[in-house]
């Protein structure tokens, strides 16, 4: 049986419609509490992402910018109450699937400067986890030392954790299969990366193509930058297809799952 932590992330274009502002993908978001609760890995952090909950909120009002003017600062509040939003439907429906979910605001416990963690109270977490608690965070508006306030992505908390709390694995889940050589969406002959190295990222990060849709932190190539820092201290990275029933169950349960691993 595993006994590190794993740190699951459930990408904003999972769990909501990223093209459709504020809309929730309510299907998927059941789908997943009932995999994640059937699956009983322990210890067990998720933090979801913003899709069209967050995004189109931060960059209407420019909050990643940080603070410019006062009128910017209604919308930090909105921006930060959709996430909220957001994280009642999948704490709920994690708690009505048996799981003993527990919504933590990163706002309440982190402060970033320039967009960077600065300073992460990783003991409140680590007592959720020894109570037998799974803590679900968030990207979140977040207090910034330098710029007032910024957007701190779940990816950058996903890696912050994993270094800090010597997470065994980040699983990230996405709307396609993992990483591939061009945008998927974009490119039909898109091919996968199965597997890929530290050394070979700066050649992957080519293939990203833009977002799409509002994504103020960066879409898969802030990911995969945020990510980098977590595999080049030991961590396992995989980034798989959430969208597909049986992928999430599966990889918690340590079943191989078609997606890119990322190896240092
Ligand atoms: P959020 O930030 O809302 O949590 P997310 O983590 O679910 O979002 P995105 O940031 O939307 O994920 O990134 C996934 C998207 O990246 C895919 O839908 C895909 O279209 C796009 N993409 C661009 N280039 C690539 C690539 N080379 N490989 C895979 N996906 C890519
Ligand atoms: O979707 C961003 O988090 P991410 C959260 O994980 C907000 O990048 C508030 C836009």
């Amino acid at each position: 049986m595993r006994s590190r932590l794993s740190i699951l992330k459930l990408g904003g274009s999972v769990i909501t419609e990223k093209d459709k502002p504020l809309t929730p993908n309510i299907h998927a978001i059941r789908r997943l509490a009932g995999e994640i609760s059937r699956a009983e890995a322990r210890p067990l952090i998720i933090i979801h992402g913003g899709g069209s909950y967050g995004h189109p909120l931060a960059k209407k009002h420019g909050i990643a910018e940080g603070f410019k003017r006062a009128s910017q600062v209604f919308g930090f509040s909105e921006t930060h109450q959709a996430m909220v939003s957001l994280n009642s439907l999948l704490v709920k429906s994690l708690l009505e699937s048996g799981l003993p979910a527990f919504s933590i605001s990163p706002s309440s416990f982190i402060i970033t400067r320039n967009g960077r963690i600065q300073h992460l109270n990783e003991e409140i977490l680590g007592m959720m986890l020894e109570a037998g608690l799974v803590p679900v965070l968030y990207g979140d508006a977040v207090m910034d030392s330098e710029r007032g306030f910024a957007i701190l992505s779940g990816d950058q908390i996903a890696a912050a954790l994993a270094i800090d709390l010597e997470a065994e694995r980040i699983i990230m889940g996405i709307d396609v299969d993992g990483l591939y050589d061009s945008d998927p969406k974009v490119n039909p002959d898109a091919k996968l990366i199965n597997r890929i190295s530290l050394g070979d990222l700066p050649l992957a990060l080519r293939s990203i193509g833009r977002s799409h849709v509002p994504d103020v932190t960066g879409g898969m190539m802030g990911k995969i930058l945020e990510l980098k820092a977590a595999v080049e201290r030991g961590v396992e990275v995989i980034i798989i297809n959430a969208l597909v029933p049986g992928n999430v169950y599966r990889v918690l349960i340590g079943e191989d799952v078609v997606g890119t691993r990322i190896e240092r």
